[in-house]
């Protein structure tokens, strides 16, 4: 691909959802492009990890359904004034997968009510253009290709679900490890310093690759901070590890 790397000011002129202005405008005034993934079971240690690496952070990422002790007013409201203070939004890693109708209803019904608070959600493409049109009132991530070991996301349905991502009006960004169009914002997950990989297929890259090779928006690191024993520190170091790259990148 030929296309020009672009500096998130550049970008800020092409996207024109709500979401990713916003985001790009976070990652400015903080200098950051890490997202945190809160994958903690419990509401303390996710607000506990919220108060920590708020300040560092344009967004945190949530996987509300693995907290034993989820809580509308005891979880949400204190996420929602923590991302107020520190100015992160919130992204709900729901990756939906069904038909419009059922994602509609996992999306607003249920026990978390994922619209009444996320800003932004990821989403599968599988099920086809329509399926995300339920999305209305936040932004949506597609996912575009896995980091995991032996995963089927290859060249071709990387093309397709790329195909679907850019026509959605509802689609600001792709989940991926491989480049994506200049009008998405690009999401790489499988990111850690100390780690090539889990144990379990997760693969790891470095800040450098996700930035230079990728041309990458926006980091995500999950063990490598809420596991350290200093978790603020932590995402001080992935920050300035991946300011330092995107910046090396332009
Ligand atoms: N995640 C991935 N890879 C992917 C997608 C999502 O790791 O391809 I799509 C999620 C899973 C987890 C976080 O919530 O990102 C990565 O966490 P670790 O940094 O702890 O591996």
């Amino acid at each position: 691909e030929e296309e020009k790397r672009l500096s998130y000011e550049e970008k800020l002129e092409i996207c024109d959802h709500t979401v990713a202005q916003k985001l790009l405008q976070i990652a400015l005034e903080k200098k950051s492009n890490l997202i945190v993934s809160a994958d903690v079971t419990t509401t303390k240690e996710l607000l506990e990890l919220a108060e920590k690496v708020g300040p560092h952070i344009v967004a945190l990422k949530t996987h509300i359904d693995i907290l034993l002790d989820f809580d509308a007013d005891q979880t949400i409201l204190p996420l929602k004034d923590l991302a107020q203070k520190y100015n992160f939004l919130i992204m709900e890693d729901r990756k939906f997968a069904d038909i419009g109708n059922t994602q509609e209803l996992q999306f607003a019904y249920g026990t978390y009510k994922i619209s009444n608070w996320a800003d932004l959600v990821t989403a599968q493409v599988i099920a086809g253009y329509e399926s995300l049109d339920c999305f209305r009132n936040v932004g949506v991530v597609a996912i575009i290709g896995m980091s995991s070991h032996g995963n089927l996301t290859d060249q071709n349905y990387r093309d397709e679900a790329t195909k679907i991502a850019l026509s959605h009006p509802n689609v600001f960004g792709g989940v991926s490890q491989n480049k994506i169009p200049n009008e998405l914002l690009l999401f790489t997950p499988g990111v850690n310093l100390a780690h090539t990989g889990d144990g379990k297929g997760q693969q790891y890259n470095t800040p450098e690759h996700a930035f230079t090779k990728l041309e990458s928006d926006f980091i995500i690191v999950g063990r490598g901070i809420y596991k350290a024993d200093d978790a603020e520190q932590s995402a001080l170091t992935y920050k300035i590890a991946g300011w330092n790259a995107y910046e090396a990148s332009l």
